[in-house]
């Protein structure tokens, strides 16, 4: 028995080069921004985990429950023998869920953070010898080639969490039409999408007691030192995150808590006293907002399963 995994270099590996100009680019502009995607660093995945313990944390527990409930249905809809695609794979934790309901005959973990998805990928495949596991290292939001190699007989993209959320509403569209343009004809899609709900239930989700997230935010800054030639301070920063209502988005930002001036790679910034950088949108829709994105993006909504209290939903779409 082999408990290998294959692992499939991309073309698209996240290189440093992305992580230096994007900053340089995203600190240039009149509103800083940092894209999320650059949160998950080896110690970030894991204090994403940690937030997804929470008990403010909802998003992931309640869709784990979703999936539960709801994988001898998902699987029907799948058929047997799928080829099971993650994106953004992390921990690979809940498509356990769905495997014995499932059966699939092969997974595909696609992750940025390599070690990280090495490591999950390879806890996979001892749990489930009878799985062919594979992982891909790369940023699938500017990739979107499946390896080569990989025989795709029936695939069914698995992309939980809201992870959908990061894009506003047309790159969703977008992202969501070029899956749909990869995947063939009779494929599925299994999408977590959260809610838009009370405002206190959101910010609470996003301000954790414990302090999880907004160490999850200032951790994008520790990266930066380590990664690129600069001495920011996180101790000059502070953790902001609440409900955009007009725009149906958490936001997340760092906030000075200084006049100052930051160098990075040589080029340098100024900060007023409480500017802030925008580290992540967050969107949240409506299970209705959502079927005419997809069907926008040319997917069917063919199923959809949400909590009692309406708190998350996880969508079935079908690639007519
Ligand atoms: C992984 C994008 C779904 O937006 O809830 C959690 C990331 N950021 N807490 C989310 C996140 C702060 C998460 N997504």
């Amino acid at each position: 028995m082999t408990l290998a995994v294959r692992f499939h270099d991309m073309h698209t590996t996240p290189a440093k080069t992305s992580l230096r100009d994007e900053i340089l680019t995203g600190f240039s502009a009149d509103q800083k921004f940092a894209s999320p995607k650059f949160f998950y660093d080896q110690r970030g995945s894991e204090l994403f985990d940690r937030i997804c313990e929470q008990p403010e944390y909802y998003p992931t527990r309640t869709e784990e429950r979703i999936l539960a409930n709801a994988a001898d249905d998902i699987a029907d809809i799948a058929g047997d023998e799928a080829t099971l695609i993650e994106l953004g794979s992390g921990a690979s934790r809940k498509v356990r869920l769905l495997l014995e309901a499932m059966r699939p005959s092969s997974y595909l973990g696609i992750d940025i953070s390599r070690d990280f998805l090495l490591e999950s990928t390879r806890r996979l495949a001892a749990d489930y010898p009878w799985l062919e596991v594979h992982a891909a290292c790369a940023d699938f939001s500017c990739n979107m080639a499946l390896p080569e190699g990989l025989c795709c007989e029936r695939p069914v993209g698995f992309f939980p969490g809201s992870s959908i959320g990061n894009f506003d509403p047309q790159a969703a569209e977008d992202f969501l039409r070029g899956l749909h343009s990869l995947l063939p004809v009779g494929s599925g899609l299994l999408i977590g999408v959260d809610l838009i709900k009370d405002k206190t239930t959101l910010e609470a989700a996003y301000n954790d007691a414990a302090g999880v997230t907004a160490a999850f935010n200032l951790n994008l800054l520790d990266r930066l030192r380590e990664e690129l030639n600069t001495e920011i301070d996180p101790g000059h920063f502070a953790h902001r995150a609440f409900f955009n209502e007009a725009q149906s988005r958490i936001e997340m930002h760092l906030v000075s808590q200084l006049p100052q001036v930051v160098a990075i790679e040589g080029e340098r910034f100024h900060f007023l006293e409480g500017e802030t950088i925008h580290t992540e949108n967050s969107y949240k829709y409506t299970v209705e907002g959502f079927q005419a994105l997809a069907d926008r993006a040319g997917f069917e909504a063919i199923s959809c399963w949400t909590d009692t209290q309406g708190l998350f939903s996880v969508h079935y779409l079908g690639r007519a």
